[in-house]
């Protein structure tokens, strides 16, 4: 009975760590966006232009898979802006598709 009861408790720990999908833990990673429109200069010409953290194109963004996201993206235009997360899974509210998914977000205000 002993070992009955044994070979049921080590057949469910088995069972248990190869149903159960690893757990990824990582890192919580966060970036601070600021939009902006101000004078670029990208083909020798000045023109104002829009910016992400004062530059065009914006920075790159790291990640390891796993990691947590923790984007807040500041809009210092004088109009509604988002950034739209094309071909990354992430929710529907967050996507930045203004008007169809979520609000944009509006001049001086932010999104996180
Ligand atoms: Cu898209």
């Amino acid at each position: 009975m002993r070992s009955l009861v044994r070979d049921t408790a080590v057949a469910a720990l088995v069972f248990l760590m190869f149903s159960t999908p690893p757990l990824l833990q990582g890192a919580t990673v966060e970036y601070d966006l600021t939009i902006a429109r101000q004078a670029v200069n990208i083909t020798g010409k000045a023109a104002e232009g829009m910016t992400i953290n004062g530059a065009s194109p914006g920075p790159t963004l790291r990640f390891r898979e796993g990691d947590l996201a923790l984007i807040r993206v500041c809009n210092r235009m004088d109009e509604d802006t988002s950034i739209h997360w094309h071909g990354i899974l992430v929710p529907p509210g967050m996507d930045g598709v203004p008007y169809l998914s979520f609000p944009p977000i509006r001049p001086g205000e932010a999104f996180q």
